[in-house]
């Protein structure tokens, strides 16, 4: 008993010695921590991108959190130095930097992403605990002989399918011909008024050293097109076709894509996008486009396009779509040239996050080139070197 009470005295005692100034200390304020996304130049050189870890406000506590680097199609090695730490923010303040050092190189990349984890906070709860960093291309694309090529394997990616056309026939499991010249119930033409008939004979679509080539004939016009309806159908991913195009008045390569529910909510409102269009009277312009909304009046397209100083013809370019949650970028030879996302809908419905098959085909005539004429030159072919689907990790 006598041991016990002398215990308890002890405690007050203890108690009353952190209140030397006579008032109660209250309770530390437990602040939010988060970690902020940033945009970044890949410069020239090495350079160091300062990340903000903020607090909502200070406390009186030291706050600490772990703080590390996460690989994405930026990858820790190559395109910045991977970083495991913990960082200190000192009592009465509400902001630490974190030096993270981005790699330079000269090869040309579309903009890479990596993130930014915090973890195990001391003294504060974690609120936003990933940032996305962003890091931007400024290289030059280097051009071989016959035009630009992309990487095989892309970081951060799975290649999910791709058909590099090197057999001696079109892989009927990934592709089917679409056949005759369009005429569907009283319409006519591809529904574009298109004056080409579609052929699956060595003439107008055959595979010839490692490529797919569609070969559009004059009169009667014939011509190919192909489609990976029911075979081929994704969402999302980095897809990268190679190709050489035709050129010359009334002469409409195109490869596309439509969504596969088209025959349950038909067009536009499956959406289309057109990661590739060219018409041949302006044979140095590449057109990128989405289509969606409602048929009729309430038919929605936004596009853009990339212009080169030479002719698509001339050599082989490389088209990327860069298709993410709410989002879509179209490339030319990795350079970004249009951009949709939920916000450009104009109040109508976004179908791009749903599967969608590739079409692939040569029209002749119709109402966006007009038809051909006397300038024309025939036989007119695309040829398509590679078709890759990758998705992220
Ligand atoms: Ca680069
Ligand atoms: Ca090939």
């Amino acid at each position: 008993m006598k041991n016990n009470i002398i215990f308890f005295i002890a405690v007050l005692l203890c108690s009353c010695g952190d209140d030397s100034g006579g008032g109660v200390t209250p309770p530390a304020v437990v602040p939010e921590i988060s970690i902020i996304s940033k945009n970044v130049n890949e410069n020239p050189e090495t350079s160091e991108l300062l990340v903000e870890v903020t607090l909502s406000q200070s406390t009186t506590e030291m706050v600490s959190v772990n703080v590390e680097t996460i690989s994405k199609t930026a990858e820790a090695g190559s395109d910045f130095e991977s970083l495991s730490t913990t960082i200190e923010i000192a009592p009465g303040q509400t902001k630490q930097t974190v030096p993270i050092t981005i790699l330079a190189d000269d090869v040309k990349e579309i903009d890479e992403t990596f993130s930014v984890l915090i973890s195990g906070a001391v003294n504060a709860t974690i609120k936003f605990e990933m940032a996305t960093i962003l890091i931007k291309d400024f290289d030059e694309a280097v051009y071989t002989e016959d035009g630009y090529e992309t990487a095989s394997n892309q970081a951060g990616y799975n290649l999910v399918w791709s058909d590099e056309f090197d057999g001696e026939v079109l892989d009927a499991s990934s592709w089917t011909y679409e056949m005759g010249n369009g005429c569907n119930k009283d319409l006519c033409g591809w529904g574009n008024n298109e004056l080409q008939s579609y052929s699956d004979q060595p003439e107008n679509i055959k595979l010839e050293d490692g490529k797919l080539i569609i070969t559009a004939l004059e009169e009667p016009y014939t011509s190919a097109r192909i489609i990976t309806q029911d075979k081929r159908e994704y969402k999302w991913g980095r897809i990268d076709i190679r190709a050489k195009l035709p050129k010359g008045q009334g002469i409409w390569p195109a490869i596309w894509m439509l969504g596969e529910n088209i025959n349950e909510v038909s067009w536009p409102a499956c959406g289309e996008i057109d990661i590739m269009e060219l018409v041949g009277h302006t044979p140095n312009i590449s057109h990128g486009t989405a289509h969606w909304g409602n048929s009729g009046e309430g038919s929605q397209f936004q596009g853009s396009s990339f212009s080169l100083s030479q002719d698509f013809a001339d050599q082989y370019h490389v088209f990327t779509l860069l298709w993410k949650n709410n989002s879509m970028q179209w490339h030319v030879d990795e350079t970004l040239f249009h951009t949709i996302t939920t916000d450009n809908t104009q109040g109508f419905n976004y179908p791009f996050n749903n599967e969608f098959f590739f079409i692939m085909n040569v029209a002749i005539g119709g109402n966006w080139p007009g038809e051909p004429d006397e300038t024309t030159v025939f036989p007119q072919t695309m040829e398509v070197d590679y078709i890759r689907v990758f998705q992220e990790k």
